[in-house]
């Protein structure tokens, strides 16, 4: 047991639940790596383990960062306890044995290193089919640029959680359309403060709200992009 005073076993599902949003909160990571691990025994898919304790943990810590009342160390700790969670489920959500799709570079653009949310998309892809290629935090065109000429993707995801740093997001494309590399990439950007209004701004082919969207969007651009090159190949 992680915490001599309480034996996350002994609560139902709902206080357990609201309990690891707490550890999340306090960034206790063995405690959140106990709870998911609770969890995944009781029967719960790794998807509802993640968006029900882990993601929704992050937002309550979201709100109070906001509001000054928990500040950066705190903030770290709680995204360290929250990745622990998320290695745990990484290989659960990557084994569905799905046919593979496509092939993704995604990548936090320059200046930012937010990559809890960038991490869960690049999971969740996986887990769909798509192969990933992670570029990290704090990615400059160079290295989006370079990458795509090696692996040759049909998609190109960016993460951006500052309002600081989404707009780099045009800078890449704009680099893609000059490099003539826009039109074969298709163009996914995601992140906190971005809306479907600023993904058409940059000239981004959509908004994904959150990593099933990720999944949902890339899957049928994909499928969409495969059913053209079939058309005009007859
Ligand atoms: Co930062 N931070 N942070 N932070 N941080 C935010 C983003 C902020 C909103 C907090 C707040 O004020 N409420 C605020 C930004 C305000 C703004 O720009 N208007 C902020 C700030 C200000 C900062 C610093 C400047 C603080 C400082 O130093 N004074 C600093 C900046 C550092 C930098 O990047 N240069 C900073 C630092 C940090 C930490 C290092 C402490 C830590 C990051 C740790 C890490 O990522 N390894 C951190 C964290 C954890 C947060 C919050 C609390 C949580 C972010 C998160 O992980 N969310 C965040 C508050 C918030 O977002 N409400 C905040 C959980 C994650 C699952 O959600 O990332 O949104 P999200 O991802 C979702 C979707 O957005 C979407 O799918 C994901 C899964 O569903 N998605 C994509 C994301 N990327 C996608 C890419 C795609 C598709 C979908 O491509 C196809």
């Amino acid at each position: 047991m992680a915490d001599d005073d309480l034996d996350l076993n002994s609560l139902g599902d709902d206080d357990l639940v609201a309990q690891m949003h707490d550890d999340l909160y306090d960034g206790l990571k063995q405690e959140i790596e106990e709870g998911v691990r609770i969890l995944l025994g009781r029967g719960w898919a790794p998807y509802d383990v993640l968006t029900k304790a882990l993601v929704e943990g992050m937002r309550i810590v979201g709100v109070d960062f906001r509001d000054g009342i928990l500040f950066v160390p705190e903030v770290l700790l709680a995204a360290n306890a929250m990745k622990a969670g998320m290695t745990i489920l990484r290989p659960l959500l990557a084994a569905t044995g799905a046919p593979r799709v496509g092939r993704m570079v995604i990548g936090t653009v320059k200046g930012d290193i937010h990559d809890i949310g960038k991490n869960l998309v690049t999971m969740m892809m996986e887990g769909a089919g798509f192969e990933v290629v992670d570029l990290g935090v704090n990615t400059d065109a160079d290295r989006y640029i370079a990458a795509i000429r090696e692996h040759k993707p049909e998609i190109l995801g960016m993460s951006a959680l500052l309002t600081t740093t989404m707009p780099y997001m045009k800078v890449v494309i704009e680099e893609l359309k000059t490099q003539g590399l826009r039109a074969d990439t298709i163009v996914l950007v995601g992140g906190a403060p971005l809306n479907e209004a600023f993904a058409d701004f940059v000239g981004a082919d959509a908004y994904c709200r959150d990593a099933a969207t990720a999944v949902e969007t890339a899957k049928a651009l994909v499928a969409r992009r495969q059913g053209s090159a079939l058309v005009a190949s007859a």
